[in-house]
Formats: structure tokens, sequence, C-alpha cells
């Protein structure tokens, strides 16, 4: 990894914590109203994949934002979007579980657990009958690996040597339910076994993170089928705004916090890129700026017009949904 490249995660990953702080306070405003899933503390992880799968198309679920923004739609449209506007990437319609923009090659934002596997599946069927190198992505946490739909995806991605990655988000929990306590695994990368070759990373460490998944990409590329990656990190908040986490020890949250991606990141970056306390300063406040110019054109924007309430129902050129 280059310095510019680091210095670009490193930035990310703050824009990431302030944008989802900010919606955090937004939403107990009552600016934000549905469900809001925040990412702090899994930006390594939202961020780098972004980076290194920066060709091919992705699709992940609900724990979205940071991903979006990393994935080059703005900040702006995405703010927009959790504030129900018009401006929004979804139009104000699909809020923050439904972060979806073809142009970027980034199919959501899906709130079904798991439910967006099979569409991957689908898609890397696509692209490989099309003649396309660059793969698809598929984001899921640990939860999702209970579904049927992991494992009809797992089977039919590997009988058919399809170009796609799937990449394990294992934060240990799926809302308040401790993996242990729902599948006698700590690594979900043991189902994935049978079906392909699977890798881990240290997800709460940015450079692991974008190192493995260039790994897992050349594979893709080089077409030795589909390939799994499972990413150990954890997430600082509650599941959604409505629950208080409180099935955690304080000890634990501790050990958690103590491996802070952003910490570690800019770390890496005094240490080994040489970068200056006041180039990182400029960096953070570029990010402050970024998130206030956010809020501002959330707010300042117009409701969905009453028409948008029926548009977009039925499908009408699906065929070109993925062009
Ligand atoms: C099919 C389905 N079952 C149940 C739910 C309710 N639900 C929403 S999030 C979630 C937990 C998923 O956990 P995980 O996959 O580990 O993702 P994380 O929230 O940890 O990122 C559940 C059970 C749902 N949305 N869809
Ligand atoms: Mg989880």
């Amino acid at each position: 990894m280059n310095k510019l490249l680091a210095e670009e995660i490193y930035y990310l990953m703050v824009l990431g914590r302030k944008f989802e702080f900010s919606a955090k306070e937004h939403y107990m405003k009552g600016d934000i109203s549905g469900f809001l899933h925040l990412d702090i503390g899994q930006e390594a992880l939202s961020v780098s994949a972004m980076k290194a799968f920066d060709r091919g198309d992705v699709f992940s679920g609900y724990r979205v934002h940071v991903m979006a923004i990393a994935r080059g739609l703005s900040p702006k449209s995405v703010m927009a979007e959790l504030f129900g506007k018009a401006t929004g990437v979804s139009r104000g319609k699909g809020g923050s579980m439904h972060l979806y923009d073809p142009s970027h090659f980034f199919y959501g934002g899906d709130a079904i657990v798991g439910g967006h596997l099979p569409n991957a599946v689908g898609c890397a069927y696509a692209r490989k009958y099309q003649g396309s190198e660059e793969g698809v992505m598929a984001i899921f946490g640990d939860g999702a690996t209970n579904c049927g739909a992991f494992f009809e995806s797992l089977n039919i991605a590997s009988a058919q040597n399809l170009p796609l990655l799937f990449l394990c988000e294992n934060n240990g929990y799926a809302i308040g339910t401790k993996i242990t306590s729902v599948t006698p695994f700590l690594k979900q990368s043991k189902k994935a076994e049978p079906y392909m070759r699977t890798m881990e990373v240290d997800g709460m460490d940015a450079v692991a993170v974008y190192d493995a998944l260039k790994e897992a990409q050349k594979s893709l590329h080089d077409g030795h089928g589909p390939i799994f990656v499972e990413a150990f990190t954890c997430r600082y908040e509650g599941h959604s705004m409505s629950d208080p986490g409180s099935y955690r020890t304080q000890l634990e949250m501790q050990i958690c916090k103590s491996q802070d991606p952003i910490d570690r990141m800019k770390k890496v970056l005094i240490e080994q890129y040489q970068v200056d306390t006041a180039s990182l300063e400029t960096l953070e406040d570029r990010a402050e700026r970024a998130v206030e110019e956010a809020v501002d054109f959330a707010l300042a924007s117009p409701e969905p017009d009453e028409a948008e309430l029926y548009q977009n129902i039925f499908c009408q050129g699906c065929a070109n949904v993925i062009s």
C-alpha cells in the first residue's frame, strides 16, 4: 500500500466514524426515522474492503453507510437518504438499509439477513457468462451464516466455479445473540471449507484487510472460483438504535476498543509513512467539514414528491438493473 492510499483509507475511516456519530445524533433529534445500524468500530473492514475490491459488483447487508461512502457514493446523498429526502441516493424511499447505486456497482443495502447472498450468486453467474473478470463481493455478518440461503449460495457458487468473494464480518453477535449459542463454530469459515478456499484476517487492521482482499480478488481474477474471507471485528454500538447493547460486559468492550481500527491506522501512518500531526489534523478537519456539509444538504433538501409513492413499485426495465 502506498502512502496516498494509506492516507485515503485513514481519511475514509475518520469520515465514516464522524458520519455515524452525526447520524446517531440526528436520529435522537428525530431527523432520521426507521432503522439505523451503526458501523462504529468496524470501519477498517468497511473501508478497506471497498478500496481493495475496487472493481466488480458489491452486495451487502444493512450496516452499510460507511461502505457506501468508501465505495464513492457522496456523504451528502447518503445522509439525505437517511433523512428520507428526495436528494438521497434511493430518492428518500430506501432509508438507512437500502443504499443502492448501480452507477457504483453497489447493490445495497438489504434488510433480509442473508437475503442478498443468492442475488450475489446470480450476479456472479451473469458476470461469468458475460466474460467479465471483475468478480462479485458479497458481505454479510456471522449471523447470516446460519441461514439456508448462505449454504445454498456456497453450494451453487462452488458447483459453478463462480467469481464470488464471500466476505464474512464476524463481530460475534447477531443482535444480542452470542455466536456460540447458535452455532458450534467460532470461525464461520469452517462452514465454507468443504466448498472453497478460505482465509482469515484481523478485521480491526485496515492494512491486513486490504492485503487479504487484494489476494482474494486476484484469486477470482485468476479463475480459481469462489473464495471465503472471514474478518474478525467488533461493533461498539448496539445492534441498532433501539438496542442499548447491555448483553456485553464492560471488560469485553474495553478489550474490543483497545484494538480501535482508527487508532491503529493512525499509528501506521505515523510510524511507517512518516505522516506528521499537522497532516493528520488536516485530514480529520476535512472529514469533519464533509459531514457538516452532508447534514446541511440533508436538512435543506426537499421531501420526496407524493408521485414517488407509485414509482419503482413494479419492475420496469429490470433487464438493465445490472448492466
Ligand atoms: C431473514 C431474517 N431473519 C431475521 C432478521 C432479524 N435480524 C436483523 S439483523 C439480525 C442479526 C444478524 O446478525 P449478523 O448477520 O451477525 O450481522 P450484524 O448485525 O452483526 O452485522 C437479525 C436476526 C432479518 N432481518 N432477516
Ligand atoms: Mg454479527
